[in-house]
């Protein structure tokens, strides 16, 4: 019951308890949604990992089966670790995961159905032949091999998958090649690598159209497409756009993604994976969201890690990043809307949004802003973070900081803050977005790390628009139309339940306008 659970989400997926992280081998088989996910079927912390299954109609409602992977070969007896599923030729998916085996190795397994005309893939068959794939000398054995992407098919009829791996510091996708997905061969080079990245997580890969929103399968290429190329390290999920040469098997980025710079979200989001959804013909990310409590909190709770909403993901008409957006299924759930006409937010201003669940909702608000002349000057280039984290929410400029206030307690002693900031650099306009938690929570043992990213508008052609996804202890921001993300997890003591309050505000001396307010209540999906 929420007053005993005020931060479980309603609407953001997670099994009925205990620990998850990296979501595996979502795909969408039989009309039904398929999302596994690491998963401790035994306490509210990493271990004992096994595949847990969910599956949905609609990527909003989610029914929890029995794991469909677990511990059973020599060849995974010490855990099974992150995968892909694959549809073979005939609709026919097979999962590659990583198996810990007995020596504490990481190797690649294969799991194919039991029975094919069960919806639920309820029951899965492991290869007798496992492990399919184990690594040389080359690649560092013991510990770092892990997580095969989805497969390819090439011209030549031969599939191809990557593994997450590094030599010395240099982290790398490992390609795999394969006639008949069984009998798997290292090709020479890894199909991209990096220095000083260090270990490749859950590593991904897959042809995004250059026009348009919609997705394509994974083995298409073409001029048609260009390539994106991501993968997870140092906590965060970072991508590259360019292309892929099928003849040499290798991955070129574009001008510009030279280095893992770009980030699926700027907040908390880890070991992503995306699936082409042949239903809806669109390319769909579902990330790990992580607690930002302490271990002892989890445990109290009896659960920890959410997979943020899925996403539909493309490439922005400038070709120059992707733009991610909650998919239109969420939009179900909204209701009792709350719409303000527009107006002005004056300087200092504090503007209330009554009539929706401040815990439990979903927020869309447009700024414009009129006077750039007064944008604050930026002489350094700076990690927009460390930005964001030295101009909080309180520190005022000409323009900005204004946004929303979610979580806020009455009196204003708990609230995390989204909102937007605008710089001249360079004699350009530069649009900050951060998400500030220094202030969510009286419970300093929570992590309140402040996050930022530049958002890719031109402030003065654009509106400024934000979307927030509120969840008990979520807050999923989309900034300049899903350019850029940012997730944060926040615990509130005092603002819960019914206690809480949303506000939108402007910080800075300017005024701006609101030229678009919409709010809703979220119902409660049906998760479990
Ligand atoms: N989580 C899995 C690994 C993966 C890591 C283990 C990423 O396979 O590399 O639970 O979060």
């Amino acid at each position: 019951d929420s007053n005993d659970q005020p931060y479980r989400t309603a609407y953001h997926f997670q099994p009925p308890k205990n620990w998850i992280n990296d979501p595996n081998g979502p795909m969408r088989y039989g009309g039904l949604y398929h999302l596994f996910y690491q998963y401790n079927p035994q306490a509210a912390v990493w271990g004992n990992i096994v595949w847990g299954h969910s599956v949905s109609k609609d990527l909003v409602n989610w029914t929890t089966l029995d794991p469909a992977i677990f511990p059973s070969q020599p060849s995974d007896i010490k855990g099974c670790w992150s995968g892909s599923t694959t549809l073979l030729p005939g609709n026919k998916p097979a999962i590659l995961y990583t198996g810990i085996d007995s020596m504490g190795h990481q190797v690649q397994n294969l799991a194919k159905p039991k029975n094919l005309s069960d919806p639920f893939l309820k029951e899965w068959v492991k290869f007798p032949q496992n492990p399919l794939m184990a690594a040389t000398s080359d690649n560092n054995i013991e510990s770092d091999f892990r997580d095969p992407t989805t497969a390819w098919l090439g011209q030549d009829g031969h599939w191809r998958v990557l593994v997450g791996s590094k030599r010395r510091t240099r982290g790398m996708a490992l390609l795999y090649r394969s006639k008949d997905f069984v009998n798997w061969v290292q090709a020479k080079h890894p199909l991209y690598s990096t220095k000083d990245s260090g270990m490749w997580e859950c590593p991904d890969f897959f042809p995004v159209l250059k026009n348009g929103q919609l997705g394509v399968d994974t083995s298409v290429n073409g001029d048609h497409v260009r390539h994106v190329l991501k993968a997870s390290m140092k906590s965060q999920d970072y991508y590259m756009i360019g292309s892929y040469n099928a003849a040499k098997d290798v991955f070129l980025p574009d001008k510009g993604f030279d280095e893992f710079v770009s980030r699926y979200d700027y907040g908390k989001y880890y070991a992503s994976k995306s699936f082409f959804d042949d239903g809806k013909k669109r390319r769909v990310l579902f990330g790990w969201v992580d607690e930002s409590s302490i271990e002892a909190d989890d445990i109290k709770k009896g659960w920890s890690g959410i997979i943020g909403i899925p996403r539909a993901m493309w490439v922005h008409d400038s070709g120059k990043q992707l733009v991610q957006w909650p998919v239109v299924e969420i939009e179900e759930l909204r209701t009792n809307p709350v719409n303000l006409p527009p107006q002005v937010l004056k300087g200092g201003q504090l503007l209330q949004i009554n009539g929706v669940t401040a815990t439990q909702a979903d927020v869309e608000i447009s700024f414009e802003v009129s006077k750039l002349i007064e944008a604050e000057v930026l002489d350094n280039w700076t990690d927009p973070k460390i930005l964001c984290s030295q101009k909080g929410s309180s520190i005022k400029s000409e323009l900005g900081p204004f946004g929303l206030l979610v979580f806020a307690s009455e009196g204003l002693q708990e609230f995390t803050s989204v909102f937007f900031r605008i710089f001249k650099y360079q004699n350009k306009n530069l649009v900050l977005l951060c998400s500030d938690q220094s202030r969510s929570s009286l419970n300093k043992n929570n992590d309140l790390t402040t996050y930022g990213a530049f958002v890719d508008v031109e402030p003065l052609h654009e509106k400024l628009s934000l979307r927030t996804l509120i969840d008990h202890s979520v807050v999923e921001s989309f900034g300049g139309e899903g350019r850029a993300c940012i997730t944060a997890r926040v615990y509130p003591t005092l603002a819960i339940n019914d206690k809480a309050q949303l506000y939108a505000f402007n910080n800075g001396t300017s005024d701006v306008n609101i030229t678009r307010l919409s709010a809703w209540s979220m119902k409660k999906a049906q998760i479990n």
